[in-house]
């Protein structure tokens, strides 16, 4: 049996590249043995991150969601390995860093800032269908 690639669209988000935390972020990335296929630094523009965050038009903390992904700086990488879909929703932790696991990325690294929108370090493609959509707004021609 051969390794069924999947590939999976990760952000460090603006708290996490300001904290310094893309090469920790990274690390766990390749300390859990998947591969890294892209990688690029930038700041998001409105239109790129209107399609990314498509699934929550119209939801109260969706204006505040896109102004805070503008606010400076992120990393985009595009990791591959069998099952890294699931597998970096699980290094990443639950959404809330609150209550994200300790073990997890929210959980040893993230906190509640008391800004409207949850700051959580990461971002993580949540199905293949997402990962191909979210990927081809990020790394175009990949
Ligand atoms: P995840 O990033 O765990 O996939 P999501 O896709 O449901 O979570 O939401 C996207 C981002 O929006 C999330 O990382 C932080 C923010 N967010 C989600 N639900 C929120 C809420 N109830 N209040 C504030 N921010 C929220
Ligand atoms: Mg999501």
């Amino acid at each position: 049996m051969t390794e069924q690639l999947e590939r999976s669209l990760v952000l460090v988000k603006p708290d996490g590249f300001a904290r310094g935390l893309t090469g920790e972020v990274l690390r766990r990335i390749e300390a859990k043995g998947y591969r890294l296929v892209a990688l690029r630094v930038l700041v998001p523009g409105v239109e790129e991150l209107h399609r990314h965050y498509a699934e929550h038009e119209g939801k109260p903390f969706f204006e505040p969601l896109v102004e805070f992904m503008m606010s400076g700086p992120v990393t985009a990488a595009v990791i591959e390995g069998q099952g890294c879909i699931p597998g970096f929703r699980s290094l990443a932790g639950t959404t809330n860093p609150t209550e994200a696991a300790p073990g997890t990325i929210r959980g040893d690294l993230g906190r509640d800032w008391g800004t409207t929108v949850q700051q959580n370090i990461v971002h993580g493609s949540d199905s293949p269908e997402s990962a191909a959509r979210e990927i081809a707004i990020w790394f175009p021609g990949l």
